[in-house]
């Protein structure tokens, strides 16, 4: 029990190799970020995330809803961004939710360093959180000097902003206020620029509903936006800002989606219909909790952006399973207003396989 409180922090986070920073809860600012977080609010711009819009209170004063909290640690996780594909090409799935979902793994790492420190603080309490709690965690990590807010709102380094962000709110006093991480972004816009549906109101205030990864994650209903008449690739989460920013150039990885997934966006269609297999094979990742109506929506719609005539017969052929009522009233309205001439899919038209083939 020798050192300061942050030595002491240090040794116990040694062993899981991961890069932290801590805080006193105390010198997070609050009147600024107050007045941005209610007017952020009070425009809309979180869209359909109304569970945001009710939890602004302890976003922006933690220590109200948390009132035992002295100080913060924050951890950073980090994951593979991979590099673009032809738009169209194929059905894109952020890298971030190509593996077993982050929560899990965070959570299990975050329970670790938890018993570490409270070994080390004896009677020391805790919370847990790693984007599942009503936190601001980019705030956090910059405060905890882990690195800067970008122009494209998530928390950028030198090496690049593909992390996840979790942590603990502890009870632990003592802690030095570290210094914060100098701004990089200098004259660099290539995130705003590079967003195709402008959801960048001004540098560092995104307009959720716009953006892609809003739609296709957080939004269940098949009302048509600007995000949906974008979507091209992007089936579940988005990477165009994080890739063209400059500070990920190096690290964008090969872009191959894991082996067992499909590839092709028949195949994938297919795999979102009932008993196609959706739940046992994105079990444990991201993608599970988007849903299989969700993503035969986000397939179909993105692919009407790029291929129409593929788009109408995938969607025929999807009817002839779909059970889901908002989904079936949607692909019919679809297909009305953007009907595709018969046999040019390069598909089988199901309705005329029926005629020929009653049974
Ligand atoms: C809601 C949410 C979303 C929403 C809204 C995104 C957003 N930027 O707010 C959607 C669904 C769009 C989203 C998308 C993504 N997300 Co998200 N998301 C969250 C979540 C749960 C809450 C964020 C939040 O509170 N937003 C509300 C606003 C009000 O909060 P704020 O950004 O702190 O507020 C500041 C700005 O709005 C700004 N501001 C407001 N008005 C104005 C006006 C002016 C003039 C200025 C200058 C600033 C300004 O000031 C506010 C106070 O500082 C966090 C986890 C968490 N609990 O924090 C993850 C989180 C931010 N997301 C994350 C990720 C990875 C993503 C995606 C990359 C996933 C993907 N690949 O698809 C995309 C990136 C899109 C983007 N560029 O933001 C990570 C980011 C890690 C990192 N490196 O920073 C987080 C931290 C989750 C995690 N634990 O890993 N996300
Ligand atoms: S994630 Fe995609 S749609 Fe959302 S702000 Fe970034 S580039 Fe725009
Ligand atoms: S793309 Fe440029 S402006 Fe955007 S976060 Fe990266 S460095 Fe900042």
């Amino acid at each position: 029990m020798t050192g300061s409180v942050r030595e002491r922090v240090s040794r116990v986070l040694e062993p899981h190799a991961l890069e932290w920073g801590l805080a006193p809860l105390a010198s997070l600012p609050i009147a600024d970020r107050e007045e941005k977080i209610r007017a952020w609010v009070a425009d809309g711009l979180h869209g359909t995330m109304d569970w945001l819009a009710r939890s602004i209170e302890s976003r922006i004063r933690p220590d109200d809803q948390w009132p035992w909290a002295r100080s913060v640690l924050v951890v950073k996780l980090p994951y593979d961004l991979p590099a673009a594909v032809a738009p169209g090409s194929r059905p894109e799935v952020a890298g971030y939710a190509r593996g077993r979902d982050y929560h899990y793994r965070l959570d299990g790492l975050l329970k670790a360093i938890r018993s570490g420190l409270e070994a080390e603080f004896p009677g020391l309490t805790t919370f847990q959180f790693c984007d599942d709690q009503h936190l601001p965690e980019v705030e956090l990590a910059v405060l905890a000097g882990l690195g800067w807010r970008g122009r494209n709102t998530l928390l950028v380094t030198r090496k690049g902003s593909a992390f996840h962000l979790g942590g603990l709110l502890l009870s632990l006093d003592g802690v030095d206020v570290p210094p914060l991480h100098p701004d990089h972004c200098g004259s660099c816009t290539a995130c705003m620029d590079a967003c195709p549906t402008g959801a960048f109101l001004q540098p560092g205030r995104i307009d959720a509903s716009r953006c892609l990864s809003h739609w296709n994650i957080e939004d269940r209903h098949t009302t048509e936006n600007v995000a949906a008449r974008a979507a091209r690739t992007e089936v579940f989460g988005c990477d165009i800002c994080q890739r063209a920013c400059p500070w990920n150039r190096r690290i964008l990885t090969e872009n191959d989606l894991p082996g067992r997934w499909p590839a092709s966006w028949e195949e994938w269609v297919d795999l979102c219909r009932p008993g196609g297999g959706f739940q046992s094979l994105f079990t444990k990742t991201p993608l599970r909790r988007a849903g299989r109506h969700k993503m035969l929506r986000n397939l179909l719609r993105a692919l009407w952006n790029t291929d129409a005539t593929r788009a109408a017969a995938l969607a025929r052929r999807a009817l002839e399973t779909e059970t889901y009522p908002e989904l079936v009233e949607w692909i019919r309205a679809r297909l009305e207003s953007a009907p595709t001439p018969p046999g040019a899919a390069g598909l089988p038209d199901p309705a005329s396989e029926r005629e020929r083939d009653p049974a």
